[in-house]
């Protein structure tokens, strides 16, 4: 269900998190797949509108900057989704020993029936005594459906087939219905809410008087379920919805953004067609599965261990100028900081942090990183600007192992991943043509791969 939100949804906070810099350019990228992936799951354009337009503001917030700004960003599109689908997830406790009614409505076909014998399993495991009571009496299967239903989950099923009348039929049955925790109770439907259902609901609520009545909605029906939960809200007091059908359309989104605008919670979904495809609706919950156990804490955490981007922005410049020397790679090793993955210190180069270098030869080895760190410290500024004399003058190098605790071999393999580093940043030739969001093609990153096989080694 709502795969393809989900992979959008996706690849929108990924592009947050791995972009070089949060600029103008990659924010409205990101807000435009967002707002069609959103508006393909029928949510109001409206609203789509109002996503957009916050998250643009919020990203010319010049007060926020760099790696907080991609965390800032990352929490507001997160919470706006949030508050899209209704923020809490609605809990419906049912007592023991209290005979609670519960009572669905909804048009034909809804998956009113279906969706009594579910949330009639759904509480019988909770350890209530339930029953169902079959009140569409318009439609000749209807109850015999129900009492199949029932027969299938073990569970109780009244109804009387010769009654036209569902208020007689109620009054008929209640008091062999007192002895239940809990009993749901299935009514008939109409392809519109026309006067006589409307009549029907409000006669069968006043005599019922359930505890909660819920409206049963297929997700189908994508937005258009607003004008249905006001239309039903009118006739009677609906504590939810229920939406059914979320495995079999895309449009799903709709139908759970306008239920919320609506104010009508979604407490249930049902997600196919049998007794246990059947969930509470837990917003939270529920945006995680879609990006796949991204819930915030997880997003945010892709976004602390992305680089600090000033220092990836003087870098790339530099880079840009040919200037990038051993400071600079100082600079990087530091950044890395608890990160500590060489594919980190790639992603300062425009596009090649997606480059999909063999892991094993990014291996992160953070013990490594420090001790560069530390050589680097112990070196004299002349070193530091002109490497190229330590590999002329070598006793330097033992100078500087034992003023860093390090040896030779790190010192001398510090160096060549430095030189390396230089050399992948000119090889990637005409760094601004490359869309930092999107990474580098497949062409591109075969021809670095080439180049650097076997020489990145740890
Ligand atoms: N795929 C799917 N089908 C469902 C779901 N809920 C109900 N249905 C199907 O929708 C059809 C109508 O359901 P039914 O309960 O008879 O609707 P009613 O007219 O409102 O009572 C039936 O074929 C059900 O099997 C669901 O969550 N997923
Ligand atoms: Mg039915």
């Amino acid at each position: 269900m709502l795969e393809k939100l989900g992979s959008a949804l996706k690849k929108g906070f990924d592009k947050i998190a791995n972009a070089i810099f949060l600029d103008k350019k990659t924010i409205e990228l990101i807000v435009k797949d967002l707002q069609r992936a959103l508006i393909r799951a029928d949510v109001n354009v409206q609203l789509v509108k109002e996503i957009g337009d916050k998250i643009r503001k919020e990203a010319e917030n010049e007060t926020i900057k760099g790696i907080e700004k991609k965390e800032h960003i990352t929490k507001i599109l997160h919470d706006e989704i949030l508050n899209l689908l209704g923020k809490e997830k609605h809990e419906l406790k049912i007592e023991k020993g209290k005979n609670n009614k519960i009572m669905l409505l909804g048009l034909y076909g809804s998956g009113k029936t279906t969706t009594t014998h579910k949330l009639a399993a759904y509480y019988s495991k909770r350890g209530l005594k339930v029953a169902m009571l079959g009140l569409d009496v318009h439609r000749p299967a209807a109850r015999e459906q129900l009492e199949q239903l029932g027969g299938k989950i073990n569970i109780q099923v009244f109804t009387d087939k010769d009654e036209k009348n569902p208020v007689k039929t109620y009054k008929k049955l209640k008091k062999e219905l007192e002895e239940f925790d809990l009993i749901i109770i299935d009514t008939a439907g109409r392809h519109s809410l026309d006067k006589e259902l409307t009549t029907e609901i409000k006669d069968l609520e006043k005599e019922i008087k359930p505890d909660h009545v819920f409206l049963v909605i297929q997700a189908d029906i994508g937005q258009a379920a607003k004008n249905q939960a006001y239309e039903f809200q009118k006739a009677c007091n609906i504590n939810g919805v229920i939406i059914t059908r979320m495995d079999s359309t895309a449009k799903a989104g709709g139908a759970l953004t306008a239920c919320n605008e609506t104010k009508a919670p979604v407490y249930f979904i049902g997600t196919g067609e049998k007794t246990n495809d059947f969930e509470t609706f837990n917003p939270k919950s529920f945006i995680s599965r879609l990006l796949g156990l991204g819930d915030l804490e997880g997003l945010l955490e892709k976004v602390q261990s992305a680089i600090d981007e000033k220092s990836q922005k003087r870098a790339k410049e530099r880079l840009e100028k040919g200037e990038f020397n051993l400071r600079d790679f100082q600079e990087q090793l530091k950044q890395m900081g608890n990160v500590g993955s060489f594919d980190k210190m790639l992603e300062m180069i425009p596009g090649l942090g997606k480059a999909k270098i063999p892991e094993n030869l990014l291996g992160a080895q953070e013990n490594k990183l420090k001790k560069w760190q530390f050589a680097i410290d112990s070196m004299t500024e002349k070193e530091i600007d002109n490497p190229e004399i330590l590999e002329k003058q070598t006793s330097r190098l033992g100078r500087i192992a034992k003023g860093s605790g390090t040896t030779t071999t790190d010192i001398r393999q510090m160096l060549k991943q430095y030189k390396l580093l230089k050399e992948i940043a000119s090889g990637t030739s005409d760094l601004s043509s490359i869309d930092p969001s999107q990474g580098l093609n497949q062409k591109q990153i075969m021809k670095i791969a080439r180049k650097f096989k076997g020489k990145i080694k740890f």
